[in-house]
């Protein structure tokens, strides 16, 4: 027998099945920002649109594809940090809650991309903890991170660098890319944001660029939760009862900065952003805000009026971070452009989940509605993606390895528990796409008190348990998008609980979440009302 022919079959065999050396395989950059809810992108047309707050990232919705249907596993920063390292759920992965120690020693989305022929970097805010593994260059924030004059941890200890976080984390990847990839490897760039995470404080030259325009009101901003679980009336993240004027908003803190704030806020990040301020930083920020302060003061607002001025303070601050970001993602893209890799690079936007931005009268996330259960999610993929398109599959952050691994041509390992959006991207419609998806927060008690809860979510019903307190709430979204009326004891809805509760069990095998959900509340005065750490200690 000739063995030529058997040669030739191996070498095929093993070209489609290999991930190929070249730098044909597409490049990747990955832009994560923090807290960025969909309502605060122009391109998913909601009630912020007509303040038109991301003219860049509508850019390249326009050029790629839109996920109307995107959601988180468990609505919290390092928790959907880890799944997305994972593709596990947070109780398989370890990392349930903030202040969770991620294992780096286990399986990755970004060490497999690196032994499959991937330059991998990360840069910017991660909040896992511990020392990366698996990428080739990092330099991340240590915890929340800092907005002014923010530490890095990097392989060689820390650095400090002076500027804006949002713009430093942009140089960082624009650097990387002009001067230090190497050209002959496909690369995965991550650009990870502090912004527009709390507290809300926008670089110098943004502040004050809403400041002629009256931001519109969510329709939900003096809810009552009157028909919800308990939990929803005692949480702590209400613009009315715990957006602090002082540390949130920052009335008069300009002013006294230099006097040491109360023990319990200086640990906090307001006050340590403050303290890191160059005097010019902090000029520009008296210059804006001195006199704001002063018409707030006089106004002598109380009330909803209070309510309402907290909210366009709160949202303008917000809204500033924002542009921050968005101006981000413009020079990258612009980046790309000028160095010719704009045709063979992925472009990804996303943020870690949705955000309140006065809906139901909060501020914050970790719920099960739909406000903080979205992440946004954009995908332009040069040749692949339809510009302009819009998918309405359920997708959620459990599948973003799998989708980075098939992108780059390398396998999905088995214990991967999502699914890769590769052929979503390509517009095709798999049979069997998932019909549900499942969900588990767990930090509680903690800070905003929001109780745990999981639940199941379908294209049109939402069933959310909160388990330690033993009260479920169960919503039409079709016909109550705002999901404001809790439709659980309602009869007529009766067979659609049911089939919910059934669905929920299935998932909870299907992921294998047998986490301890008998555990009761712990009380707040002990576990939550602790004296405030020494600063140092
Ligand atoms: C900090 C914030 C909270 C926020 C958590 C989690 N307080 O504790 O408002 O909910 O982080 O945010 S702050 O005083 O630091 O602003 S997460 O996005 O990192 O999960
Ligand atoms: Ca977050």
């Amino acid at each position: 027998m000739n063995p030529r022919p058997l040669l030739l079959s191996l070498l095929l065999l093993a070209a489609a099945v290999l991930p190929c050396p070249g730098a044909d395989r597409p490049n990747i950059v990955f832009i994560f920002s923090d807290d960025h809810s969909p309502n605060a992108i122009g391109a998913y047309d909601r009630w912020l649109k007509s303040v038109n707050p991301t003219p860049r990232i509508d850019e390249l919705a326009a050029q790629g594809m839109l996920f109307e249907r995107s959601y988180c596993t468990n609505s919290i920063c390092g928790p959907v940090r880890a799944v997305i390292e994972t593709g596990k759920h947070s109780h398989l992965n370890g990392f349930r809650q903030n202040g969770d120690q991620f294992n780096w020693d286990q399986p990755t989305f970004a060490k497999l991309l690196q032994k499959g022929g991937y330059q991998t970097v990360l840069y910017g805010k991660y909040h896992l903890e511990g020392k990366p593994q698996g990428y080739d260059d990092w330099k991340v924030l240590p915890g929340q991170g800092l907005y002014y004059n923010p530490d890095f941890i990097t392989p060689d200890g820390k650095v400090t660098i002076e500027g804006y976080c949002t713009d430093i984390v942009t140089d960082l990847a624009v650097d990387w890319l002009k001067e230090k990839r190497d050209p002959a490897k496909p690369f995965l760039l991550r650009v990870q944001h502090k912004a527009p995470h709390r507290n809300w404080m926008p670089a110098p030259r943004h502040l004050g660029i809403y400041d002629d325009v009256l931001i519109p009101e969510p329709p939900t901003l003096f809810t009552k939760h009157e028909s919800q679980a308990s939990p929803s009336r005692h949480q702590e993240l209400e613009v009315d009862r715990h957006m602090d004027l002082n540390y949130d908003l920052f009335v008069d803190l300009t002013a006294d900065f230099n006097q040491p704030p109360s023990q319990q806020r200086q640990d906090r990040s307001a006050w340590q952003n403050m303290q890191r301020m160059t005097a010019a930083q902090m000029d520009a920020w008296r210059a804006y805000y001195g006199p704001l302060d002063k018409a707030f003061h006089e106004a002598n607002l109380y009330g909803e009026a209070l309510v309402r001025w907290k909210h366009q303070r709160y949202l303008r601050n917000y809204l500033a971070c924002v542009k921050g970001v968005d101006e981000s993602v413009g020079r990258l893209m612009d980046t790309l452009k000028e160095m010719n890799l704009a045709d063979n690079t992925i472009v990804i936007y996303s943020a870690d989940q949705g955000f309140y931005l006065g809906d139901r009268g909060w501020y914050d996330k970790r719920w099960m509605y739909e406000p903080s259960l979205e992440m946004p999610l954009i995908v332009k993929w040069p040749g692949v993606t339809s510009p302009g398109s819009r998918n309405h599959d359920l997708v959620q952050n459990l599948d973003y390895a799998e989708t980075f691994l098939e992108m780059a041509g390398v396998a999905v390992p088995d214990d991967m528990q999502g699914r890769s959006l590769v052929p979503l991207l390509k517009g095709e419609k798999p049979k069997e796409w998932r019909d549900a998806i499942y969900y588990h927060y767990f930090e509680y008690p903690s800070v905003h008190m929001v109780a745990r809860q999981r639940g199941v979510r379908t294209d049109r019903f939402k069933l959310i348990h909160f388990y330690q307190f033993g009260e479920w709430e169960f919503y039409d979204l079709d016909a109550d998008p705002q999901e404001l009326t809790n439709q659980y004891a309602n009869p007529v809805y009766a067979t659609e609980v049911a089939r919910l509760k059934e669905r929920l069990e299935k998932l909870k095998a299907q992921y294998a979440d047998d986490s301890d959900i008998s555990e009761m509340p712990k009380s707040w005065q002990e576990e939550v009302r602790k004296p405030a750490p020494k600063p140092g200690a």
